[in-house]
């Protein structure tokens, strides 16, 4: 796709999750807007999938390791003919495939059940041992939130990712500065991100994460990067693209109501 349609897809993307949070009644709007763009050139340019074939072994993987940004996930794998598009309305919904948290159990397309922070980076580093010790060409993609760079367990899979020399796993931080409760340097500061991740060995690439032509260029560069994994630390704007939800902790996990859904998607041109 070029970028025009990339910039297309990505509004729509972004009105999915609108509509699946607001008739859910609840979910995480804010980390999912952040994270679209970048989930959108990876659904739709990057990686080698096929909703229609979504177990070929030889598929490239990603894992949403910062797993309550599921609208987004969900919106892209409809979007990618994983799942009707029908059924984004069910989202949260008892006994729905779209829970809360992506369940691998419940949905095709899920690569690893996450939600519980931290975990999902770790079984990423697993999947691309595997694919080179399977001899594979397929990479491994993760995407975490900036808060959950405060998981221990973050540095211990970047350590061994580093270790292992994985070239064939990229992983993203959505650094768009809040966490659930505010701000992480008011939290728990977790600057300078890109200085821990290349003290631990990474190959480290910073980029405005809402810009298309950063993120094409920068997977890019991480795809012919050798010896070492990448990492592309995005800054971002959590509710990116929803003027009343821009760089606020409070839309966070937090529904609209009918009138401010309707707003939100009249600002990113669809309807409710
Ligand atoms: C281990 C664990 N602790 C706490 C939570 C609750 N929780 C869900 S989202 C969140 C904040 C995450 O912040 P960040 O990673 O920056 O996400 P984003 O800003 O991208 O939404 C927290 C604390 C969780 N899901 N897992
Ligand atoms: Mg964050």
């Amino acid at each position: 796709m070029d970028k025009k349609a990339l910039q297309e897809k990505a509004a729509l993307i972004r009105q999915h999750i609108i509509r699946e949070v607001y008739h859910g009644g609840s979910g995480h709007p804010g980390g999912s807007l952040s994270a679209t763009d970048i989930m959108t050139v990876l659904y739709f340019n990057e990686m080698n999938i096929d909703g229609h074939n979504p177990l070929d072994p030889n598929r490239d993987k990603f894992v949403l390791s910062k797993g309550h940004a599921s609208p987004a996930l969900y919106a892209c794998l409809a979007e990618a003919g994983f799942f009707p598009k029908e059924d984004l309305v069910t989202f949260r919904k008892l006994d729905s495939c779209l829970q809360g948290h992506p369940s691998m159990l419940k949905l095709c397309g899920v690569e690893m059940s996450t939600g519980s922070l931290g975990q999902g980076f770790s079984a990423a580093v697993g999947m691309a041992l595997a694919n080179r010790l399977d001899g594979k060409t397929s990479r491994v993609y993760a995407m975490l939130g900036d808060g959950e760079l405060q998981e221990g367990i973050v540095w211990e899979a970047s350590m061994a990712a580093s270790h292992y020399g994985l070239d064939n796993l990229c992983v993203i931080v959505d650094h768009n500065g809040l966490q659930i409760d505010g701000w992480n340097c008011d939290v728990m500061r977790v600057m300078p991100i890109a200085d821990k991740f290349r003290a631990f060995g990474w190959n480290v690439l910073e980029l405005d994460g809402h810009d298309i032509d950063a993120i094409l260029s920068c997977l890019a560069e991480a795809r012919q990067h050798k010896g070492t994994p990448t990492v592309l630390v995005a800054e971002t704007h959590k509710g990116k693209g929803v003027s009343f939800m821009e760089d606020q902790a409070g839309w966070h996990g937090k529904a609209p109501n009918r009138e401010q859904a309707e707003q939100a998607m009249a600002e990113l041109g669809g309807v409710l």
